[in-house]
């Protein structure tokens, strides 16, 4: 067994205290949470999950981090343009480092990290964890069903994602100010074209349609985005061109939200409804409870999605895809300390998380000239 990773956690926002601390302390073989970075001493780390924090350091500046030589692993989990300068200091530190989506405000920014990391030798990881969510797992064990089963979707030929949610104020937060890497393609839209990349690669365009639309705040930040990524020419395996539709609106009403709509030649898959790991942790005193609760990262049998197949004499059967996988973010984690400790490849790997920000810069582009863009192949 090798040591734990002595990780520091820059920022104790809802990313630190939600989504990075309590995967840290659920995984004590893997890591050890060493200290947290908190601005002025805010002590929100220590608020929320009160004894498990007793051991850890709180340091108040950048420059006492760095200076820490027992740290090994930075979690970067600050606000918006932030991440490019404190993931860079840390990396010529010695540190490995794992920023949270979107890792930077320009993909140019995050070009430059993977070559300070390589040259350093040092790991550079993405926190690209909605491809560790209970729907993500059922969506591509549908996906890779073979087209002769009578459940397969046959050719995928329009893919649509949604984050929706409905919120008609604004959080206070630094998201509501206009800033690079601020929102709401930037924070949703991140995860959502992460997926897309991942199932069908980079697109051949892009149209986006980018507005505010509670008039509320500063009229620069988006809240409201629909993005298409237009895939044609098709490979020749598949007949048909691809539609994908990335969505998020901010005055949705519905409850559950919808969340997938996928549509092949042969049928139509629709779920509702998103991943519950965020409500979870949100709930629980104990972090333990990720990896010791069996219900952790469950989905209930009531949120599965719906299966509509054609049968070839015009009969639609419906059925019900489940989702049998449970969600956990820890699956992220394990696979970084993997690769820090044994060399192991990534999961997410940082070239997939420099494409979703190309896409992002790709998006406004469209938006602001009110055009198609062509995106470049690499
Ligand atoms: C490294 O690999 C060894 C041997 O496969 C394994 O036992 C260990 O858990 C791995 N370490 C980490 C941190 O994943
Ligand atoms: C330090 C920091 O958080 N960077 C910036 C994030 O965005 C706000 C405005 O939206 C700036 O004021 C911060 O300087």
């Amino acid at each position: 067994m090798s040591t734990p990773i002595k990780t520091c956690v820059l920022g104790t926002g809802l990313g630190g205290l939600v989504f990075h601390i309590p995967f840290l302390l659920a995984l004590p073989h893997l890591f050890t949470l060493y200290a947290v970075l908190e601005p002025s001493r805010s002590s929100k780390a220590r608020a929320r999950w009160g004894s498990k924090m007793d051991a850890v350091k709180i340091y108040e500046s950048m420059e006492e981090v760095l200076a820490d030589e027992v740290i090994e692993l930075v979690v970067v989990t600050t606000p918006n343009e932030t991440h490019h300068g404190l993931a860079r200091r840390a990396l010529e530190a010695g540190k490995h480092v794992m920023v949270d989506k979107p890792v930077t405000a320009a993909a140019q920014q995050a070009r430059e990290l993977a070559e300070l990391a390589k040259s350093r030798n040092l790991v550079l990881a993405a926190y690209q964890n909605r491809r560790f969510e209970a729907d993500w797992f059922a969506l591509r064990s549908l996906l890779s069903l073979p087209m002769t089963s009578p459940q397969s979707l046959g050719h995928v030929y329009e893919f649509e994602s949604r984050h929706d949610r409905y919120r008609t104020f604004l959080k206070g937060t630094w998201k509501d100010r206009a800033a690079p890497g601020t929102g709401l393609v930037y924070d949703l839209g991140s995860h959502l074209i992460d997926q897309a990349l991942v199932l069908f690669g980079r697109p051949t365009k892009i149209t986006a349609f980018i507005q505010n639309v509670r008039g509320i705040g500063d009229p620069n930040v988006d809240d409201c985005f629909t993005i298409y990524f237009h895939y044609t020419p098709f490979p020749p395996n598949r007949p048909h061109s691809l539609t994908v539709i990335l969505r998020s609106h901010i005055l949705s009403v519905s409850a559950p939200q919808l969340r997938w709509v996928v549509r092949g030649t042969q049928g139509t898959y629709t779920k509702y409804g998103s991943d519950g790991q965020e409500g979870h942790i949100r709930a629980m005193s104990d972090p333990a409870q990720i990896t010791e609760n069996e219900e952790y990262g469950k989905e209930h049998e009531g949120m599965w999605g719906t299966l509509e197949n054609l049968r070839e004499d015009g009969e639609v059967v419906t059925s019900t895809w489940p989702t049998e996988k449970k969600g956990s973010y820890t699956g992220l984690y394990v696979n970084v300390a993997n690769a820090i400790r044994n060399g192991t490849q990534l999961m997410v790997k940082w070239e997939e998380a420099t494409a979703v920000i190309e896409m992002i810069e790709l998006a406004y582009l469209s938006q602001k000239e009110g055009r198609t863009v062509d995106v470049t192949r690499t």
